[in-house]
């Protein structure tokens, strides 16, 4: 059976509608997940909402809502976007679920049973819009003295009897599993923040709350809800079938990769870890911290009124262009930013200009001067070259999605597209077709393989046009096979104009 491969999306607050950044991580986990699917394994994708906590409760307060009914109809919005956007998710979780309560307060048992959990009373900063407890000395001052914590949102000071989690005890074995497993924490620069913040020293964590009800039940504790976090965190082993289906739960897990933004890079590499130490269940092979996405620049708020639809740009641009952009303009792990323009111009030069063009002049060719089929033709030592640099091209970008650098596997496979250009302008099959129709058949034959090859790798990135692609070229090898007039895959975009503009 093949190697499993098990890949997660942070869940995401449904306590108003997807912005951007909610679509970016979709669809980089998208991408890798579709990757590995190609590279054989028995992938399970895994995407959701995180749907109890303070914040879900204020927010549906404020609409005169239950925070159930925000849930369902919130939820809904990031199910839409992900079907919307080619989001290939084997589950789309909700910890609303009863099989997540479940799971959820297996885990609780066993941290409990571990002598890992004691009541005690709270006093502390506490930030709902993070969901997170602060120590007084990470705060910072914002306009007129106020304090926030170091994301920049309000604190407000919280005093409740709550169940504590023994962190304290898991700093040096934590610090020993970063030791020993270097690529646990990724990039880099994240590594290295967490590994200060637990060299500082761990304090308890505060895993339950009295003051609402909203969340998943602390058994034998009547009164208490599990603290948002310990919860949203076991969506990734409730989705791995634990604690009720061994068989599953042995083949998915530890899951290979948790992808999630840099703000919430703590959360999954020091409480997340020490949970599962504490349950004695393994721990996660890697958590990759991706960057933000900034709008021309800016962080987007609310506030500001500078907050994207990510469905309105999937809309106007396309799916695929938008997925293409995110991957190849925002270097895998830093923050990158984003505008119409750059959409536009980064579709128009590399997916319309280059390969969309290539595949359009090559196949619209066929259709027309060899009645839609290629004979084997004249072999030329240029074809050999051309099919080496296409599968270079195609093995690093290989090499690149393997190692999560996916902008560059982009960058790579472009050099492949180029590749053909210079190739199909060198050979110049519209010549031959007078001078030496033998020798055009190698060059038409030559490119459908090229464009085949640059065709499948790109599939995870831009899936349907992809597969529409590879529809039109037919399977290698099939003579039967009669290329029709081609239609474009990859249209000219237009800029829109914002209203905002
Ligand atoms: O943090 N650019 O949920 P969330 C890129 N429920 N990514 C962004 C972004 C931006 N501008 N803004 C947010 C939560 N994100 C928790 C997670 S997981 C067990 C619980 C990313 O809806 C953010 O970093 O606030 C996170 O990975 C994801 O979107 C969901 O954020």
């Amino acid at each position: 059976m093949a190697d499993p491969f098990y890949i997660t999306t942070a869940i995401h607050y449904p306590n108003g509608k997807p912005h951007i950044g909610h679509a970016y991580e979709m669809i980089a986990a998208d991408a890798i997940a579709r990757f590995q699917r190609q590279q054989g394994r028995d992938v399970f994708f895994q995407t959701g909402t995180d749907e109890h906590g303070l914040k879900m409760v204020q927010t549906a307060r404020a609409r005169d809502m239950t925070a159930r009914e925000l849930a369902d109809e919130m939820s809904s919005y990031f199910r839409v976007m992900a079907e919307k956007l080619d989001i290939s998710c084997d589950r789309f979780i909700r910890t609303s679920e009863a099989d997540h309560y479940r799971a959820s307060q297996a885990i609780w048992e066993k941290m409990a049973a571990k002598g890992d959990l004691y009541l005690d009373r709270y006093e502390g900063w506490y930030s709902v819009r993070d969901e997170a407890f602060y120590e007084e000395k990470e705060l910072v001052e914002g306009e007129g003295g106020q304090k926030l914590s170091p994301q920049g949102t309000p604190v407000e000071w919280t005093k409740e009897e709550t169940w504590f989690f023994r962190l304290s005890k898991y700093q040096q074995p934590l610090l020993d599993f970063y030791a020993a497993n270097p690529d646990f924490i990724r990039p880099e620069s994240r590594r290295n923040e967490v590994l200060r913040f637990v060299e500082g020293g761990l304090v308890d964590l505060s895993v339950s709350r009295t003051s609402f009800d909203w969340g998943v039940p602390v058994p034998g504790s009547p009164g208490h809800v599990m603290y948002v976090w310990v919860d949203a965190l076991t969506n990734y082993l409730t989705g791995a079938g634990f604690p009720d289906d061994a068989e599953r739960l042995a083949r998915y897990w530890p899951a290979d990769l948790h992808l999630i933004g840099k703000d919430i890079v703590r959360f999954h590499t020091v409480y997340w870890p020490a949970f599962l130490m504490s349950a004695d269940i393994a721990l996660p092979k890697q958590v990759f911290g991706h960057g933000f996405l900034l709008n021309r620049g800016e962080k987007m708020s609310k506030s500001v009124g500078n907050v994207v639809d990510p469905m309105e740009l999937a809309e106007t641009y396309g799916v695929d262009a938008l997925r293409y952009f995110l991957l190849r303009d925002v270097s895998f792990g830093q923050d990158g930013t984003f505008s119409d323009e750059a959409i536009v111009t980064r579709a128009n030069a590399d997916l319309s200009n280059s390969f969309g063009n290539l595949a359009q002049r090559t196949l619209s060719f066929i259709a027309k001067n060899c009645e839609g089929a290629v004979q084997a033709g004249r072999a030329d030592e240029a074809d050999a070259v051309l099919l080496t640099e296409v599968d270079t091209a195609c093995a690093a970008f290989t090499r690149a999605f393997q190692d999560l650098a996916l902008s560059q596997g982009v960058e790579a496979w472009m050099t492949g597209v180029f590749a053909c250009n210079q190739y199909i302008d060198a050979q110049a099959p519209w010549t031959l077709r007078k001078t030496d129709p033998e020798r055009m058949h190698a060059v038409l034959g030559t490119l459908l393989k090229a464009i085949r090859r640059l065709g499948v790798t790109i599939e995870p990135v831009v899936p349907t046009s992809a597969a529409k692609l590879l529809a039109q070229l037919g399977p290698e090898g099939d003579a039967d096979f009669k290329i029709a007039p081609p239609t474009p895959i990859f249209p000219r975009l237009e800029l829109q104009a914002s209203e905002d503009a």
